[in-house]
């Protein structure tokens, strides 16, 4: 069994033997040894999907022929990356990545314009980019490149793969990560392979799903929800070319693969093996809860989804073990702990998930001023494996869903269906008293359920007080944003911003006037980069210059404190205050911060004994954001609306 502690040691090992002697070229030897571990892996992960279907063994060897080339062809820098990070399995944990997501058109054009903007992102302490889909997709709806025509070809529009290497090379110099998008669970109905699938290729109608008549289709939507319930009711689309009903639960352009076949698991597994080799660190492997179907089912979560990663995973140890993974799984608590695996693949399946249910906490608590909810979730939230870590972010390009169990809800004496009505109306802007300027999502009328679209900017109230030129609403805003980030850049994982978020872009509303993308709202919070704007962050008073500068000095810090860095140091901190939010952060070198951080639009107090409860001693407290003491009001220190503490003991 493949455990990466062990291994760091073998190496370690390994060397000292090696001192003295000459060394091997090609570096085979690393190929064999984590062949090696992970063979019996192989042989009871590909078990396990097609055991009882066909002899394993030639399917065996087909995917270690697969990975020795991949292997044969990664470039040496590379290999040597690999082995520093499997020599040091704990690099992804460290508190300096801070990481950047962008639509690469949308912030520079294209992959060339892109190299020109890198010092905008290092000004602002961002090492860590995350590349919205570039591979080919179709012209016109595409699902913002969420539909691969071509697994090895760059959009022509954004550039080439040559433009990505040597986009990689620079960051590598640079110490920079880039991820990428990898789309497992559909492609485009323009790939090669739906083309030939669409002409009646049977080899390749068993790529995806495809029924003759609405028979089993219909049997499936018996159990399956929709995801887009409004823009692409259903999850089956007649293709007219071949008279077939086509699985496809996103847009009927996006068509499900079909994992049964080990062919597609095999197709798959070298498209994510070529971007690694063009140098990618980090893979976002979307939409993974989809990628097993199984009538009688919600097809979503399913086991054989974490045998799939488990196996990719292993694949990834032999060949390119520097790459992480990202399981872009948007799913309730007690779902996503398993995308890190469980068992004896505990940490060996994901390394790294959204922290989804924390985001939507976030903002449910700063609708309602209160904790409660966040707290009482967080509690229950299952220690994750060593090694394995969050991104912890507040806007991506997609909806906020409400993930959180109505039982939690109801736990705290609210009910729960009138809640998330208030929090829908809430964001829209129609609860009295909002200021927030999102709009609801995937409004599905069956079930009542709803999310939430809007930038940062729009949905803490920041949008409309400029545009109510009001400076109180404005500050107040600002607050907000800055808490907010503060709590994402101190919980322990990768903090994640959306570009533009940074200096705090309103909502595009051009979407509407494209028909190409009008049925979806979720690119209101995708606007163009406005570079105007951001140059305004050099101007003193600007909202752009406060929270641009507001967010760098908050990077600033986090990249300074080591209890920052996520080794399951983290423990929530009740004040018996309700809208204060408190956990404190450790390392293993004494050094500790406690984090408050008041949702409350007024000032609020926590007593000093819950420090010292904690273990604080409150005469060095000091906090690492502004560098001061707290405020003392008597015995209890005061947070000012929206303030957000680090306070950590001062050696002085
Ligand atoms: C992902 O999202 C992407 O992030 C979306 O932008 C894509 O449209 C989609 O896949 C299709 O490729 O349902 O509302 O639990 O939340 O996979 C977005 C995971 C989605 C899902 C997620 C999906």
């Amino acid at each position: 069994m493949y455990d990466p502690k062990l291994h760091s040691h073998l190496y370690r090992q390994l060397d000292q033997l090696k001192k003295g002697q000459t060394k091997s070229k090609n570096g085979q030897a690393h190929f064999e040894l984590r062949l090696a571990s992970n063979y019996p892996t192989l042989y009871e992960l590909l078990g396990e999907l097609y055991g009882s279907r066909m002899e394993i063994q030639p399917l065996v060897e087909e995917v270690v022929l697969v990975l020795h080339n991949y292997y044969k062809t990664r470039k040496a820098d590379l290999k040597k990356l690999d082995i520093k990070r499997e020599k040091n399995p704990d690099w992804l944990l460290n508190q300096k990545w801070v990481g950047m997501m962008l639509y690469v058109d949308h912030f520079a054009e294209d992959l060339k314009g892109l190299k020109g903007k890198i010092t905008y992102l290092e000004e602002l302490g961002v090492n860590f980019l995350h590349l919205m889909p570039l591979l080919k997709c179709p012209d016109g709806e595409n699902d913002g490149g969420y539909a691969v025509s071509d697994f090895q070809k760059v959009e022509p529009r954004l550039g080439s793969m040559d433009d990505i290497v040597e986009i990689t090379k620079e960051f590598r110099k640079k110490d920079i990560l880039l991820g990428l998008d990898f789309v497992m669970n559909h492609t485009s109905d323009e790939h090669d392979w739906a083309e030939k699938a669409k002409s009646g290729d049977p080899k390749y109608q068993e790529y995806y799903f495809m029924f003759d008549n609405r028979d089993v289709p219909d049997q499936f939507e018996q159990t399956m929800p929709e995801v887009f319930p409004e823009a692409a009711p259903g999850n089956f689309s007649f293709d007219e070319a071949s008279g077939k009903w086509v699985m496809t639960q996103f847009h009927n352009y996006q068509w499900d693969l079909n994992y049964y076949n080990p062919q597609v698991l095999i197709e798959m597994l070298s498209a994510a093996l070529f971007l690694a080799n063009q140098g990618v660190d980090i893979l976002r492997l979307d939409a993974v809860p989809f990628v097993w179907k199984k009538l009688g089912t919600a097809c979503r979560n399913e086991y054989e989804c974490h045998v799939i990663l488990r196996l990719f995973k292993a694949c990834f140890q032999i060949v390119a073990p520097g790459v992480a993974f990202i399981a872009e799984a948007i799913v309730r608590p007690h779902e996503i702990m398993k995308y890190f695996g469980e068992g004896k693949y505990s940490g060996r399946e994901c390394d790294i998930a959204y922290n989804a249910t924390s985001m939507a906490l976030y903002w449910e608590a700063l609708a309602s001023g209160e904790t409660n909810l966040l707290q009482r979730v967080t509690s229950n939230i299952p220690e994750k494996p060593y090694r394995t870590t969050w991104i912890n972010y507040l806007r991506s390009h997609d909806d906020i869903g409400l993930g959180f169990d109505d039982e939690d809800i109801y736990a705290l004496g609210i009910n729960a269906i009138e809640h998330r009505k208030f929090l829908i109306e809430f964001y829209s802007g129609k609860y009295p008293g909002s200021t927030a300027m999102g709009a609801p999502f995937g409004m599905n009328h069956k079930t009542g359920d709803a999310r939430i679209s809007g930038t940062l900017a729009a949905l803490t109230g920041l949008e409309k007080a400029i545009e109510l030129d009001n400076q109180e609403l404005i500050d107040v805003a600002i607050g907000r944003i800055l808490m907010l980030q503060a709590i994402v850049l101190a919980y322990g994982g990768l903090p994640m911003l959306y570009s533009g978020n940074e200096i705090g872009l309103p909502n595009d509303y051009s979407y509407q006037k494209d028909k190409e993308k009008s049925y979806d709202n979720r690119w209101m919070h995708r606007p163009l980069m406005d570079w105007k704007a951001a140059e305004r962050r050099n101007k003193k008073g600007t909202v752009e210059h406060r929270l641009f500068h507001g967010m760098k000095h908050l990077i600033k810090v986090r990249k300074s404190l080591t209890e920052f860095a996520d080794l399951n140091s983290f423990k929530l901190e009740p004040t018996e205050n309700k809208h204060i939010f408190s956990f404190l952060r450790w390392d293993y070198n004494g050094n500790r911060t406690l984090v408050l951080a008041n949702f409350f639009n007024g000032n609020q107090f926590v007593k000093q004994e819950i420090l010292h409860r904690i273990g604080l001693n409150t005469l060095k407290l000091k906090d690492a954001i502004s560098q001061s003491t707290p405020t003392y009001f008597h015995d209890l220190i005061e947070l000012q609306p929206y303030q957000c503490y680090w306070l950590r003991e001062s050696s002085s």
